[in-house]
C-alpha cells in the first residue's frame, strides 16, 4: 500500500482510503505528503472525473466526507508548535461552499502558531474586510476554489484600498483556480499551492520564522 494506492482510493471514493491513511501514518510516512500526495490529488482526480461527466454533484459530496476522514485521522499526528506573540489571521472561502482547502490551511497556520480567525465558506468581500478590522488582524487569507470568486478576490482588493487599509493587512491567497501569476496581477501580497507553501508563505509576509 502506498500514496499512491490512497490517491486512487480518494477519487474513485472508496471507504479503504481510510485504512490505507492508517497504515501510512502507522508505518511513519511524512503525514503532509500523505495529505497533499493522497488526498488532495485524489480530490483533484474526483474534479477531473466530474468534469468529464464520469463523477457527479452526490460522488462529490461522497468524495469531500471520505477526504475529512481521512484527513482528521492525520490531523491527529500532526506536531503543533508553540507560539508566543501570536499573529492574526482571518481565512474563509470567498463565495463556494468548497472549505476543504480552506480547513486544512487554518489547521497548518493554527498548529504553526498563528492564531485563526476561520470565518467559514461561502463569503463576501466585505465579510473579510469586516472581521480583519474587528480583531486587528496581521493576514488576510483567501480560498478562491470556485472561477466566479477570481473576481470577487479583486474586488475586496479594491475595498481594501478605498477604506485606506491595503497597507495594513498582507493579503494572501490560493485556491484550485488561482495561480501565482494571477494572484499577483489581482493584487495579492502572496500566493501558495498548498498547505506548506501557505505556512511559508505567511512566515515571510510577516517576517516571522
Ligand atoms: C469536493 C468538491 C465539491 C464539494 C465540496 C465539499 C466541501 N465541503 O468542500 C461540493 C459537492 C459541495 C462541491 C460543489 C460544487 N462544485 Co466542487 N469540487 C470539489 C472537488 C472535487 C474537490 C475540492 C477540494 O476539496 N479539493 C481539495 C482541496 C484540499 O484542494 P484546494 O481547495 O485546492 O486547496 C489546496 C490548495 O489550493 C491550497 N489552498 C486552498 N485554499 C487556500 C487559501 C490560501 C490563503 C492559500 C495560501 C492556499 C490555499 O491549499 C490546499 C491544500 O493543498 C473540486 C475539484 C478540484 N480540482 O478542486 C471540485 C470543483 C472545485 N467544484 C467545481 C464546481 C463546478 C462545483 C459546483 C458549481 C457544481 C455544481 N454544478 O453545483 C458546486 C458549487 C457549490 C457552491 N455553491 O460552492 C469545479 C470548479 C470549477 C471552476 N473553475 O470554478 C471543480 C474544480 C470541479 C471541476 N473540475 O469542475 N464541490
Amino acid at each position: 500500500m502506498n500514496i499512491e494506492d490512497l490517491r486512487k482510493a480518494i477519487a474513485e471514493i472508496k471507504g479503504e482510503a481510510k485504512d490505507i491513511t492508517k497504515r501510512l501514518l502507522d508505518e511513519g510516512v511524512d503525514p503532509v505528503r500523505i495529505l497533499e500526495d493522497g488526498i488532495v490529488k485524489g480530490l483533484y482526480d474526483l474534479g477531473d472525473k466530474f468534469e468529464r461527466h464520469e463523477a457527479f454533484i452526490p460522488d462529490l459530496v461522497k468524495g469531500s466526507k471520505l477526504a475529512r476522514e481521512c484527513i482528521e485521522m492525520i490531523e491527529k499526528v500532526l506536531p503543533r508548535e508553540k507560539a508566543e506573540a501570536k499573529k492574526k489571521v482571518v481565512i474563509g472561502t470567498m463565495l463556494s461552499k468548497h472549505n476543504i482547502g480552506k480547513n486544512l490551511v487554518s489547521t497548518f497556520l493554527t498548529i504553526n502558531g498563528f492564531e485563526v480567525h476561520d470565518l467559514g465558506e461561502n463569503l463576501e468581500p466585505w465579510d473579510f474586510y469586516e472581521k480583519a478590522e474587528e480583531i486587528g488582524a496581521d493576514i488576510i487569507a483567501v480560498s478562491v476554489v470556485f472561477t466566479p470568486a477570481l473576481s470577487k478576490f479583486e474586488e475586496l482588493i479594491r475595498i481594501l484600498k478605498e477604506m485606506g487599509v491595503r497597507d495594513k493587512y498582507k493579503v494572501l491567497v490560493g485556491g484550485a483556480v488561482t495561480s501565482k501569476e494571477w494572484a499577483e496581477k489581482a493584487g495579492a501580497d502572496g500566493w501558495a499551492g498548498d498547505v506548506e507553501g501557505a505556512v511559508k508563505a505567511a512566515k515571510e509576509l510577516l517576517g516571522v520564522s
